[in-house]
């Protein structure tokens, strides 16, 4: 039985229902800081605030599980203009699903981000091992994450495991406060308005991922065998390298008097600049077989069609 906190989230709203596509609805207990209407009619769901360590431990034994997928957390550019308050959901949050993980003996899964790079980190393949001086406090707050997950690994044995996310992209639940965020925006404005206005500007590549593939990366991650498992917390999985007039290229395939211009927003513009160009995914392929199905044109033609049928 899984726990899964955030999942009214961009990614907890999808791996839940991936979850209990693969482990049965009744076997994945959905956990948010509110809930919406019609959200306990898909299955379990508790409101908790991950803040909450007590509440979070009385949710875990309640429904006995055995796993803990752990996604409330505040995304980066929230994070800027809330930092304490970041400090506070990122990490709070954490180490109280780390003490319950610790406590009940659970499988553990935490995602942390192409964030924990920083300026000085190489911007292009950036290996597994490398400088990680983000200098964000989201960037801050996953750095810390990664170690923090670790040390529950070598410290306690709690077996836990995580990724570090590309800009995730989806048609199901817009993300909130990211700085990819553009490269899901674009998509709706290219249905809605045949033209988007991009506050990150030309040329500033970011590694990103289909939903569906991040969904998959986690499920085969958290089914791999351990003893293969050289590294914990965090893999570098990534499925492509895009700069938004990739994103324009792709959309005039399908829509060609698409126009795409910039209004470039210096906050997230430099949060992209710290971040890399490119990540080198070869560990997670080598210890745990990671593969992603979706490059930029299949996921274009996806994206376009689901939110067209939305
Ligand atoms: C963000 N989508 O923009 C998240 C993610 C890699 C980016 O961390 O903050």
């Amino acid at each position: 039985k899984i726990l899964v906190t955030g999942a009214l989230g961009q990614i907890g709203s999808e791996l839940v229902g991936k979850l209990r596509k693969t482990y049965g609805k009744d076997n994945v207990i959905g956990a948010d800081i509110r809930e919406v209407e019609g959200i306990r009619d898909a299955g379990p769901f508790e409101i908790a605030d991950v803040t909450n360590g007590d509440r979070l431990m009385e949710v875990a034994k309640e429904h006995k599980v055995d796993t803990i997928m752990h996604l409330a957390a505040l995304l980066s550019a929230k994070a800027e203009v809330v930092p304490k308050i970041a400090w506070d959901i990122n990490m709070g949050g954490l180490v109280n699903a780390l003490e319950v993980a610790h406590e009940l003996n659970l499988q553990f899964f935490t995602p942390s981000s192409i964030g924990a790079f920083g300026p000085s980190t190489p911007k292009d393949n950036t290996p597994q091992d490398t400088l990680q001086r983000p200098n964000t406090m989201y960037g801050v707050n996953k750095v810390a994450g990664e170690l923090l997950a670790d040390y529950y690994h070598h410290r306690f044995g709690v077996d836990t495991r995580g990724v570090r996310f590309p800009g995730l992209i989806s048609y199901v639940t817009p993300p909130g406060g990211g700085t990819t965020d553009y490269a899901v925006e674009i998509y709706y404005e290219a249905i809605k308005n045949k033209a988007y206005s991009s506050y990150i500007g030309k040329g500033t590549y970011m590694d990103m991922m289909y939903m569906p593939d991040a969904l998959n990366a986690i499920v085969d991650l958290m089914e791999a065998d351990p003893a293969k498992l050289k590294h914990r917390n965090a893999f570098n999985i990534s499925a492509i390298s895009a700069a938004p007039e990739d994103f324009e290229k792709a959309i005039k395939k399908h829509i060609p008097e698409f126009e795409l211009t910039y209004n470039v927003d210096p906050v997230r513009q430099n949060i992209a600049d710290s971040w890399p160009n490119s990540i080198d995914s070869s560990a997670a392929k080598s210890e745990w077989g990671f593969k992603a199905e979706y490059d930029i044109d299949k996921m274009t033609k996806d994206m376009l069609e689901k939110i067209r049928e939305k």
